[in-house]
């Protein structure tokens, strides 16, 4: 990445001989830099935060606080710790040097200075600064990106339900949980009556706009906080219950299809009645080694097709 200087910004200087900031505020506002000016160590923590310069030349001998106590208050504060500091100083020798960097200091200039090399200092550690900006941005930008990614990957984008994959993770994260603390674990697969009828009837968009209903009927009737509504596949759904007896499981089974009814979906050829119903099998059990929560999916699904055969629109334990 080359060094750029065209991004001037403001520079704050902290001198207390008027001599030194003269020489330094000519030159570098002909580069274009606006230049903010304190005497001493109280006004540039002062200026600093509210000004929020882009660079601080800080000289460190002057009366009452010195730069480094300045540079110490100006790191320990989070509004201005980001700020590069750059020591000017007659003081040469390695101590006060090492103790510049270790207070947080980027970069040490030893006066008399020559400005050229004020100018490449300054404009280097701006540099610096900026690309740390731009990568802490692209961070923040990444990681809402990545957030919103794992959202949709587990978003069924029809039902805005659950996905397949959401539920299959859930299944086995509740399954583990309910194992361990010896809790009952229920679940219902539900299955459109019928449905093959209605798109053939309505179309397929149709279809989809009744799938999208009958998903918002189920999740409706699921409300407590660690339940579960997905969409299984098809015009097929589950709901997973954590910490939920069958007598609880049929509760909200039995919620579902009241709310169902309730929106009276118009369905013109099922064998039922003239309405969207829904068929289901509900499973429960408090998981021991032995099993997976496939079993649960299996029992479920064997109820559902049970109550198939006695007609559709029940729901089965
Ligand atoms: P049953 O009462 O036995 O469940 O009868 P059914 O017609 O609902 O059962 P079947 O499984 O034979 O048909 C399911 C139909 O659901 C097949 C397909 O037309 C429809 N279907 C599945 N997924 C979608 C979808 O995403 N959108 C739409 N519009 N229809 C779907
Ligand atoms: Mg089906
Ligand atoms: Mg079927
Ligand atoms: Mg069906």
């Amino acid at each position: 990445m080359p060094m750029n200087n065209a991004q001037p910004g403001t520079l704050l200087i902290v001198d207390d001989t008027p001599h030194n900031i003269k020489l330094l505020f000519e030159f570098l506002n002909n580069y274009g830099f606006e230049i903010l000016v304190a005497e001493d160590g109280k006004d540039a923590l002062e200026i600093a935060q509210e000004e929020q310069p882009n660079l601080i030349l800080l000289d460190v001998l002057m009366p009452g606080m010195d730069g480094f106590e300045t540079c110490r208050y100006l790191k320990n504060n989070p509004k201005t710790h980001n700020i590069p500091v750059i020591f000017m100083t007659a003081l040469s020798d390695t101590l006060n040097k090492v103790k510049a960097f270790k207070l947080g200091a980027v970069d040490y200039i030893t006066k008399p200075f020559q400005q050229e090399e004020v100018l490449a200092r300054v404009n280097t550690h701006l540099t610096i600064r900026y690309l740390q900006r731009e990568l802490e941005t692209q961070k923040e930008a990444l990681q809402q990106l990545n957030q919103e990614l794992e959202r949709l990957a587990t978003l069924d984008s029809l039902t805005k339900l659950a996905n397949r994959r959401r539920l299959d993770e859930y299944l086995q994260r509740e399954w583990r949980r309910a194992l361990r603390e010896q809790i009952p674990l229920s679940l219902i697969l539900c299955d459109i009556d019928y449905f093959k009828p209605y798109n053939d009837t309505y179309g397929h968009q149709a279809g989809d706009d009744c799938l999208q209903q009958v998903a918002e009927a189920i999740n409706h009737a699921v409300s407590r906080p660690g339940d579960l509504a997905a969409r299984y596949g098809g015009e097929e759904f589950t709901v997973i219950l954590p910490n939920t007896p069958s007598e609880g499981a049929m509760r909200v089974a039995y919620l579902i299809q009241n709310h169902l009814q309730s929106l009276k979906l118009i369905h013109p050829n099922s064998e039922v009645n003239p309405y969207v119903t829904l068929s289901m099998g509900v499973s429960s059990t408090i998981p021991t080694t032995t099993c997976s929560p496939d079993i649960l999916i299996q029992i479920a699904d064997r109820a559902l097709y049970e109550a198939k055969e006695q007609g559709r629109n029940r729901i089965i334990f």
